[in-house]
């Protein structure tokens, strides 16, 4: 195990740049959003300095209205597309002095907060960092339920795939059916760096470089974009990460003292709590799926991001044994445990793909999510198998950004799929052994 926590460590300290940590070099130079969440978490097990510093390099692109952006653009780099000067984030009123996107992505920064609480073991000194950052994050999620939640229901929109984190899942195919885009001219970078038939097609690209030219044409106005983006969308794993982040700064402002926003946090927590288990729970898959807001209809689909209401308790036991049957026998596990956990997409439909990026192959993150999720639920034995898959993988080919499911397929692979020296794979793995929650069920 030693030897791979400091492999672990190489890649976090290889990925540093002075105040954040790049997801992968060359191919995504900058900060990420939730990629940072992921990785203050590891950095948390080696040097809490730097598990600091990578949410307070993150927060400096917050916008004046609460929004963070995806990417935060500290440093120049020519080897990813689309940069700033696509993003054009300066023609929003709310933009900061800092260069960044104008789209956002999944809100982990709320229980990364608790996390790194969890973790530390001088815990005066973190309350104090945790009360220098509290304010921002709930501002965050203020700006949530103010503009992305426009039928009042808890449940908040994403308008992009680049969003979701799950750029290309099969779910989008059906948005993009919706509407015609131009044929852009598109100087991707990410096709030349790694193997082309991994990564979303041109086709998907023009997709999502349109989505953003809209939003600048409308300067980036939440009201313009609530009333006319064609992609618009109730992910369950956003709104899963928004509830777990909820949940978090109501236990960490309980500490602080801030009853009023502990109020509005749990208020807004019910309301989405009981939404997600009425609109985005589907008794027939047996899990939760999506929701197209602009065309009004549900998107029936199981993927990864199905099971991460666990990790933020909204299930009930009942809807929790279904969600978890998936992994027993069922179509994510293979009816004789042919596959590693977790796919990223229903390995058993037709548009599953297992070498594409989020169309079927494993990611860490969600593995990880998905792995305290069932840990929350007390399914001792799913968690075990997905802990002993993720680290399985990790061993035998080194912090890749994703992996192949099939296990007899990998018999005849030697490496992993994506990016290599992948920061949030090298970070949850160190959390996974060094913070291991299994024992706690035995
Ligand atoms: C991938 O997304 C970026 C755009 O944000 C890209 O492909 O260019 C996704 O896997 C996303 O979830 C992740 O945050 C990002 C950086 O690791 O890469």
């Amino acid at each position: 195990m030693s030897r791979l926590l400091e492999s672990a460590a190489a890649v976090l300290t290889s990925n540093w740049k002075d105040s954040f940590t790049i997801p992968c070099e060359g191919l995504y130079p900058f900060q990420w959003n939730w990629d940072s969440g992921f990785i203050a978490i590891g950095w948390a097990h080696l040097n809490m300095a730097r598990a600091q510093s990578e949410i307070k390099s993150l927060l400096k692109g917050q916008w004046k209205n609460g929004f963070l952006p995806h990417i935060i653009f500290h440093n120049e780099s020519d080897s990813y597309y689309p940069g700033p000067e696509v993003h054009a984030a300066h023609l929003s009123e709310h933009s900061p002095a800092i260069k960044t996107s104008g789209i956002t992505q999944p809100p982990v920064l709320g229980f990364v907060l608790g996390e790194l609480y969890q973790i530390a073991t001088d815990k005066d000194s973190m309350l104090d960092f945790i009360s220098e950052v509290f304010d921002a994050v709930y501002l965050n999620h203020q700006y949530f339920y103010t503009h992305r939640d426009p039928q009042n229901e808890g449940l908040v929109y994403i308008c992009h795939n680049w969003e979701a984190g799950t750029d290309n899942t099969p779910v989008w195919d059906f948005i993009w059916e919706t509407f015609e885009v131009p044929d852009y001219d598109l100087p991707r970078k990410d096709t030349q760096l790694i193997d082309a038939s991994h990564r979303p097609t041109n086709a998907e690209y023009c997709y999502y470089i349109h989505l953003i030219e809209l939003f600048k044409e409308w300067s980036y106005d939440d009201q313009l974009i609530a009333r006319r983006s064609p992609f618009l969308i109730q992910d369950p794993l956003f709104n899963s990460m928004l509830i777990a982040s909820n949940e978090s700064l109501i236990e960490l402002g309980q500490l602080l003292g801030e009853e009023k926003k502990v109020a509005q946090l749990n208020s807004w927590n019910s309301k989405a709590i009981a939404s997600m288990n009425t609109k985005l729970y589907d008794i027939k898959e047996k899990a939760y799926v999506y929701y197209d807001l602009r065309n009004e209809r549900k998107l029936s689909f199981v993927s990864s991001s199905s099971f991460t209401p666990l990790f933020a308790g909204i299930p009930d036991a009942s809807k929790a044994e279904a969600l978890v049957s998936h992994f027993q026998k069922g179509r994510f596990s293979g009816r004789n445990h042919e596959n590693y956990l977790c796919a990223s997409f229903d390995p058993e439909s037709e548009y599953f793909n297992s070498k594409k990026y989020w169309r079927g192959p494993i990611w860490i993150n969600l593995n990880w999510i998905i792995y305290r999720g069932l840990i929350k639920y007390g399914f001792k034995q799913e968690a075990d198998t997905i802990k002993n898959d993720t680290l399985e993988l990790i061993t035998k080919y080194g912090f890749y950004e994703y992996f192949e499911p099939s296990k007899a397929e990998n018999e005849l692979l030697q490496k992993g799929y994506g990016g290599n020296n992948f920061s949030w794979s090298a970070a949850l793995t160190i959390d996974l052994i060094k913070n291991d929650k299994t024992n706690e069920l035995a």
